[in-house]
């Protein structure tokens, strides 16, 4: 379907132009805009171990994650979105919506109201758009279990016809084996599959979604035990000033044989904040370069901590384009994604 509709918009861009042929000595007419990522790439769906658009050419997604919308939701608005597409070149941005500490869990109605919004900003600007259940503390992503189902469910009957989506059912387990993080993603997935069978699903992997590194294991839980349903990917987070190589060659091999996508990272410590290790961090961008793995980096916001890519005070009125209201994190990842 998403192949149809993008042929059918190749056909279009030519005609169109026919029709305006412009008599000579007058002056061009107004190039037509030029297709936006999410429109030229269409329905995603995983390849082996990649992430293919709907011709099956691998695609890289890179871009941003929002911090969590409870506490900056006004750093997510049409001028800054306007400025991650269009001066920052993002592909892909992160809807990063907590479920506890003050988020989903208080509010299910106006939270599903806020990120379907979101979604529709994202969409209008021609980039992918990462649903992402924060769950946190606790750890155990069962803890949410009915209350994701009930989220996903009405997402995917909002939106689950588009094709820029991507959902991410839990953020960062911890405390709870592979097995059991399995177990949950078996038992929700099915559920959403019911309702929009095409949407790529991210799952989150052991140990704050360290592939179980943080708990002193590695990929193979993963490897040797895939949650068993199809058009997956599991996520890796690193933070580059805590998460050396150990963490590194953990996502190196694991991205041989299953598919991952980083939907967090930072260039600084595993809070957030404290200072930028910019050498490791391109290590492992050269690594997901490498591996074509796609990327969100944390965050877009002007939290006050160093991985909030604004300065203090920059959200809601910006100016969000340019590098005047970057910190060092955020002009660093504004190159990156250019
Ligand atoms: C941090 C926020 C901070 C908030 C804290 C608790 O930056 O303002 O108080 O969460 O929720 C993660 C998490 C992400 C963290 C981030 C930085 O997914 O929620 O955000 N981080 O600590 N995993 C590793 C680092």
């Amino acid at each position: 379907m998403s192949g149809t509709k993008k042929r059918l918009s190749a056909l279009l861009i030519p005609l169109l132009a026919l029709s305006f042929v412009v008599p000579t000595g007058t002056a061009p007419a107004e190039p037509a805009p030029a297709e936006t990522f999410a429109a030229a790439h269409g329905q995603l769906k995983v390849c082996g171990v990649k992430l293919c658009d709907d011709e099956r050419q691998v695609v890289q997604l890179r871009g941003m994650s929002t911090h969590g919308l409870q506490w900056y939701r006004q750093c997510v608005n049409d001028a800054s979105l306007d400025a991650l597409a269009h001066d920052w070149g993002a592909s892909v941005m992160r809807i990063s919506m907590y479920v506890q500490e003050g988020g989903y869990e208080t509010d299910p109605a106006g939270y599903t109201n806020l990120v379907s919004s979101i979604i529709d900003k994202v969409t209008a600007r021609g980039m992918y758009a990462i649903v992402d259940w924060h769950m946190l503390d606790p750890g155990d992503p069962y803890y949410n279990l009915s209350r994701a189902k009930t989220f996903f469910s009405e997402i995917a009957r909002r939106h689950g016809h588009q094709t820029n989506l991507l959902y991410e059912i839990a953020n960062e387990p911890s405390g709870v084996s592979w097995s059991r993080i399995k177990g949950y993603a078996e038992e929700l997935i099915p559920v959403i599959r019911a309702i929009d069978p095409e949407t790529p699903i991210l799952v989150g992997t052991r140990a704050w979604s360290s592939l179980g590194v943080s708990d002193g294991a590695n990929e193979s839980e993963v490897v040797d035990n895939p949650v068993s349903a199809s058009n997956i990917m599991y996520t890796f987070h690193f933070y580059a000033a805590s998460h050396g190589d150990e963490y590194l060659n953990a996502l190196s091999r694991a991205a041989d044989r299953v598919p991952m996508f980083i939907t967090e990272f930072g260039t600084q410590e595993y809070t957030g904040d404290g200072p930028n290790d910019f050498a490791m961090a391109q290590r492992y961008l050269d690594l997901a370069a490498q591996k074509q793995i796609s990327w969100t980096n944390w965050n877009f916001s002007d939290d006050f901590r160093s991985g909030a890519v604004f300065i203090e005070g920059t959200c809601p009125s910006g100016p969000f384009a340019g590098t005047s209201r970057l910190k060092p994190a955020g002009q660093w990842v504004r190159d990156r994604i250019a």
